[in-house]
């Protein structure tokens, strides 16, 4: 008999330089709080309680580091010369756009980095990781490099695992991760479903339509399914023009439960009839019409982007919703997710948890994760020291208390000392998660350079 896979949520750190620079047109909680000043620290306490509450619910929990930002492989990549301090007082002045894009700590939401396939479902049996090229904006077309490096090194036994690297950087192939795709799963496997904002042949929206159909099918193939297992949809361009970006934005899903708004998806009703019929049973739907949950408190408060996680329970195992302590303040969606619970048997609880520093830039529990369904082998053949316990967890908080700012600005950016902070901080953090020299700067000498 084939082995039982099993939740396991890897989760990014969210990193010292975690500040809002208003970058992503669409997102309207990046755009409304651009220049507000952020907490760096009380963001990454905010996600290692997110990765505890999870563990605590008995589910597997993983962590990826963030990313070097300022990213100064870039600034020099894009012709900035000197020291580091010289290339960031240089970007300052005549970039400052720039500046910001090379220093977002956007690669904490991790359900960008890549999309996943579990090994049950793929045609090879191995699990199949595509990372993200994220080309639909410049500051996380900077994090596809360092994520397939990062996913190489942790998912390194090639008999196991297959990553892939990311699409071809282009618009036409604009790729955002597991973002834009839902596993659900029935008796008879796993059935995948792929949102997509444009194609090649239209792009409706006003606001900007990330992922392209074309892309998602080139995932689809990679990750090796077979295409009984994979469903493609169309999002609502009225849903993305009202700041659902990512398909995650308006659904959610998990075992053979959707929860979505109606303007989640065109058509939907044909496509949860095809998802049905893929699963080979019945699909337990709760829809949220506009006239009971608006789109603009759908998009604010995010009780779509939360996570469904199947726990152990007494009885065998039941589901949990981890939700927005937004959601919970908002009395539209909470009536919302309390009629989930009441009609879904299979959903015991709402618990709903503090996120504020990620939600101000569009980032919700599901944003913050990446779902990779696996085995116990398959876990047990992981590198490093990335699945989280308690002494882990214990001492990721010294490690962010220790090297966080409690207050950052855009114009901090240029800040000649955050740097040097970072990278101390980052060198510490791979020894802590036993991942080797995985940055740039702690194999190449490209950072690093002192002013003289
Ligand atoms: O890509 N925000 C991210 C939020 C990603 C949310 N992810 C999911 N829905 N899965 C984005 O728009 C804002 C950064 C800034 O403006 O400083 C940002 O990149």
């Amino acid at each position: 008999m084939a082995e039982p896979l099993g939740e396991l949520n890897f989760d990014g750190l969210v990193g010292p330089t975690h500040n809002f620079a208003g970058l992503s047109p669409g997102n309207l909680a990046s755009t409304h709080n651009r220049e507000a000043p952020s907490n760096p620290r009380a963001a990454a306490l905010q996600g290692l309680d997110k990765m505890a509450h999870v563990r605590s619910l008995g589910v597997a929990q993983a962590v990826l580091p963030p990313q070097l930002r300022p990213h100064l492989p870039t600034l020099r990549r894009l012709g900035f010369r000197g020291s580091d301090e010289q290339m960031l007082a240089a970007a300052a002045t005549a970039e400052r756009t720039l500046l910001r894009r090379v220093s977002s700590a956007s690669s904490m939401w991790v359900a960008n980095a890549a999309t996943v396939a579990p090994s049950s479902d793929t045609r090879d049996g191995r699990l199949h990781l595509v990372t993200a090229n994220l080309n639909s904006m410049l500051h996380r077309s900077l994090e596809a490099d360092f994520t397939t490096r990062l996913l190489k090194r942790l998912f390194a036994d090639e008999h196991r695992f297959a990553v892939h690297d990311a699409l071809p950087g282009s618009e036409a192939l604009s790729d955002e991760g597991a973002a834009n795709h839902t596993r659900l799963c029935g008796a008879s496997g796993g059935v995948h479903l792929f949102g997509w904002g444009r194609s090649a042949n239209q792009s409706p929206s006003r606001l900007p339509a990330r992922q392209s159909l074309e892309a998602s099918r080139a995932v689809a193939r990679l990750l090796d399914l077979p295409d009984e297992r994979v469903v493609f949809a169309q999002q609502d361009p009225v849903g993305i023009d009202g700041g659902a970006f990512h398909s995650d934005v308006l659904l959610v899903g998990n075992r053979n439960f959707l929860m979505l708004h109606e303007r989640a998806l065109l058509e939907h009703e044909a496509v949860l009839q095809q998802l049905e019929d893929r699963l080979g049973e019945p699909l337990q739907v709760v829809l949220a019409k506009e006239t009971e949950l608006p789109l603009s408190v759908a998009v604010s408060c995010y009780p779509f982007n939360s996570q469904v996680l199947s726990v152990p329970s007494l009885n065998g195992e039941t589901m949990v919703i981890v939700a927005p302590k937004d959601a919970e303040e908002n009395a539209l969606t909470l009536q919302f997710l309390q009629r989930v619970t009441r009609e879904v048997d299979a959903v015991s609880r709402i618990d709903f948890l503090e996120l504020r520093q990620s939600m101000r830039n569009g980032g919700g529990p599901a944003c913050l994760r990446l779902r990779v369904p696996t085995t116990a082998t398959e876990r047990g053949a992981l590198q490093g020291r990335v699945l989280l316990d308690e002494t882990l967890d214990r001492e990721l908080r010294a490690w962010v208390n220790r090297h966080y700012r409690d207050q950052l600005e855009p114009r901090d950016l240029a800040d000649p000392l955050l740097i040097r902070e970072v990278l101390v901080a980052l060198d510490e953090l791979t020894a802590l998660l036993r991942l080797g020299s995985v940055y740039e700067f702690q194999t190449s000498g490209e950072c690093g350079r002192m002013a003289p």
